[in-house]
């Protein structure tokens, strides 16, 4: 099957993290996720400590950019 070169499969993770106080933190959070992937479309709630991302990135480089930022990430 072929994929144009530029466009990578995207999909949708959805991470429990923990330590977001305020919307600084949930901006924190999002950066994070921009810098690894620019396209990548982040949904958080506070409430819930849930941070859902459209990416093409793993779970768990997503979870890494984010613990670098002072979070917790669930397993
Ligand atoms: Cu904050």
């Amino acid at each position: 099957m072929f994929h144009p070169p530029l466009k990578k499969d995207t999909m949708k993770q959805v991470l429990d993290v923990h330590g977001m106080t305020c919307g600084h933190c949930e901006k924190s959070v999002t950066t994070a996720i921009k810098l690894l992937d620019p396209q990548a479309e982040v949904r958080i709630d506070r409430g819930q400590n849930r941070v859902e991302v459209n990416s093409t990135q793993t779970r768990e480089a997503l979870a890494e950019a984010i613990r670098e930022e002072g979070y917790q990430v669930a397993a």
